[in-house]
C-alpha cells in the first residue's frame, strides 16, 4: 500500500483510510436459499440476453478493470481505463430482487487504483468504498437489486472526472420482477466525450487533456468508445418490421446528449431509464450518468443514423452510428421523391470546384494500388473493367472522368440506384466502405491516374470534409 501512485495524492483522506482498512472488513454472508447464477459477459453493443427466470437468484459479476492502449479514431491511440476492457464497460443484467455480488479486479499491470459506483446500489457511495483498490488486489461486496430501471455504472476514484473521460462507465439492467417484452433485437450504446491533447483525430498516441476537461471542451464524443465503434465493421443491423429495444447511456463526464436516430421515431422512451414510457418520440434528453431505454421498429430499408443531435458532436466530434436495415421497399411509406431544374434554369455544373491537388507521391500511389487491391478488385476486378451489368467499370469509366472528385463520395458512404457508365445500365448497391481519409483519397487518385489517365484529384482533408456532410 505504501507504494502508491503519487496520483493518488488528489484522493481525499477517507478514501485513503478505506483503502487501508479494506482487508479488515469482514465477508459478507452468502444467502444460502438462492440459487447462484454467473453472469456472462459480452462486449458492447451486445449484451446479456432476457430473462426467463420468474425467481430471485444471486448473480455473481466478475468485472476486470484493465488500462489499455488502443484506437480512438483510425490512426490515433490513446489509453482507456475500461471495466472488462471494451468502452463502455460490459453490461450486467439482473432482475428486481436479485442479490448482486461483485467482484473487482484491478490488475496488477495497471498503474493506478480503481473503484466502482453503481448507480443500482441503494447506499451510499455505490459500492465505491468497499471496491478501492490498488492494482494487483481484488474486492468483493452484494447489494440488493431493489428497483427495476436502467442504471449507470462508473469508476469513482479522484480525479472522478478523469477516470469517467478515460472510459469507466458502464450500465446495469435491473429487469422488473414481470420481465420485459419480447423484442427481436436488443442493443447497448454508450456515449461519452473525450479529452486528447492534440485535436480531432490528430494522428499517433494522445495524452489526456485535463484543462480541456475542466473547460468541457471535447475533442471526442463518441458512440460506444471509438469514432466509427459503430459504422463500418460495426454497423448495427436490423431487419425491417424487427421490434428493437435499445439501451442506451451518457457516461460522460460532462456531455449530456440529444438522442436521436435519423429515420425513426421511437415508439416507446423509458424516459432516464426509469419505469414509465413517452410514446412517438424524436429526440431524448439524456444526462451525463444517466440513461433511457428506447423502442422502435423500422419499416423501410437503407441506413438509420444515430446522433447526437447537438449536431457539431456527430459531424465533428464522432458521435454517429448507423443502422443498417434490410427489407423489401416500402414506397408506400416512403418514396423516393423527384428532381427536376426549374423551367429555364441550368444543370448545376457537375464538376465541384476542387481547389488544385497536387500530384500523388509515389508512396500515395503503392497505397491507392494496395487498397484497391485488397478493397475494390473483389467487385470491380483486378483490373478495373468491373462485369457488365453487375459491377460498373473503374478502368476508363465516363462515369468516373466526368467527376473524379465527388467520387469520395461513393466509397465513403456507398451508392444504390440506377447508374449507367459507359452506355450500360446497372442498378445495385456498392456497400460504404471502411477506409480512413488517406486510404480514401490514395485509391480514388489511383484511380484516376492509373485507370483513367488522369490527375491525382482529392486530399485526405477533402475527403474528411465530405465525410462529415454525410446525413444530407
Ligand atoms: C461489394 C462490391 C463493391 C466493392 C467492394 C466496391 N464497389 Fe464500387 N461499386 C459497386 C457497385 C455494385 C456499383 C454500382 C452501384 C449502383 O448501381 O448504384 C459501384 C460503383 C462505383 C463507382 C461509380 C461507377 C463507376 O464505375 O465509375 C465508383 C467510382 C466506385 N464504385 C468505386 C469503388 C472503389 C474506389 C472501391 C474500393 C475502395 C469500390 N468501389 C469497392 C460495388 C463495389
Ligand atoms: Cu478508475
Amino acid at each position: 500500500m505504501r507504494s502508491l501512485p503519487l496520483r493518488l495524492a488528489g484522493t481525499c483522506l477517507a478514501t485513503v483510510s478505506a483503502l487501508l482498512t479494506l482487508q479488515a472488513l469482514p465477508a459478507v454472508a452468502a444467502e444460502p436459499a438462492l440459487p447462484v447464477i454467473h453472469q456472462e459477459l459480452l462486449a458492447p453493443p451486445a449484451l446479456p440476453p432476457q430473462i426467463t427466470r420468474k425467481t430471485p437468484a444471486r448473480v455473481v459479476v466478475n468485472l476486470t478493470v484493465e488500462e489499455i492502449e488502443r484506437e480512438i479514431a483510425p490512426g490515433t491511440r490513446y489509453t482507456f481505463w475500461t471495466f472488462g476492457g471494451t468502452v463502455p464497460g460490459k453490461m450486467i443484467r439482473v432482475r428486481e430482487g436479485d442479490t448482486v455480488e461483485l467482484n473487482l479486479q484491478n490488475l496488477a499491470g495497471n498503474k493506478l487504483p480503481h473503484n466502482i459506483d453503481l448507480h443500482a446500489v441503494t447506499g451510499p457511495g455505490g459500492g465505491a468504498g468497499q471496491t478501492l483498490i490498488a492494482p494487483g488486489n481484488q474486492a468483493s461486496f452484494t447489494f440488493k437489486a431493489l428497483a427495476p430501471g436502467l442504471y449507470v455504472y462508473h469508476c469513482a476514484t479522484a480525479p472522478v472526472g478523469m477516470h469517467v473521460a478515460n472510459g469507466m462507465y458502464g450500465m446495469i439492467l435491473v429487469e422488473p420482477k414481470e420481465g420485459m417484452s419480447k423484442v427481436d433485437k436488443e442493443y447497448y450504446v454508450m456515449q461519452g466525450d473525450f479529452y486528447t491533447t492534440g485535436g480531432y483525430r490528430a494522428p499517433g498516441l494522445q495524452g489526456f487533456d485535463m484543462q480541456k476537461a475542466i473547460d468541457e471542451r471535447p475533442t471526442y464524443v463518441l458512440f460506444n468508445g471509438a469514432d466509427g465503434a459503430l459504422t463500418g465493421q460495426g454497423t448495427l443491423t436490423a431487419k425491417a418490421g424487427d421490434k428493437v429495444r435499445m439501451f442506451f447511456g451518457v457516461g460522460g463526464p460532462n456531455t449530456v446528449s440529444s438522442f436521436h436516430i435519423i429515420g425513426a421515431i421511437f415508439d416507446k422512451v423509458y424516459t432516464e431509464g426509469g419505469k414509465h414510457f413517452q410514446e412517438n418520440v424524436q429526440t431524448t434528453l439524456v444526462p451525463a450518468g444517466g440513461s433511457t431505454i428506447v423502442e422502435f421498429v423500422p419499416k423501410v430499408p437503407g441506413n438509420l443514423t444515430l446522433v447526437d443531435h447537438s449536431l457539431t458532436r456527430a459531424f465533428n466530434k464522432g458521435a454517429v452510428g448507423l443502422m443498417a436495415v434490410s427489407g423489401p421497399e416500402r414506397l408506400d411509406l416512403y418514396g423516393k421523391g423527384v428532381k427536376t431544374a426549374l423551367n429555364g434554369a441550368k444543370p448545376p455544373a457537375v464538376a465541384a470546384k476542387a481547389p488544385p491537388v497536387p500530384a500523388a507521391t509515389s508512396a500515395q500511389r503503392v497505397r491507392g494500388k494496395s487498397v484497391y487491391d485488397n478493397t475494390c478488385a473483389a467487385c470491380h476486378l483486378p483490373d478495373g473493367k468491373g462485369v457488365p451489368g453487375v459491377f460498373p467499370p473503374l478502368a476508363n469509366s465516363d462515369f468516373f472522368q466526368e467527376r473524379p472528385y465527388e467520387m469520395a463520395h461513393i466509397v465513403l458512404h456507398g451508392r444504390s440506384g440506377e447508374l449507367v457508365v459507359n452506355g450500360e445500365h446497372y442498378n445495385s448497391v456498392m456497400p460504404a466502405q471502411d477506409l480512413d481519409d488517406d486510404d480514401v483519397a490514395a485509391v480514388i487518385n489511383y484511380v484516376s491516374t492509373d485507370m483513367n489517365g488522369g490527375k491525382a484529384v482529392i486530399t485526405p482533408a477533402q475527403v474528411k470534409q465530405m465525410r462529415q456532410v454525410k446525413a444530407n
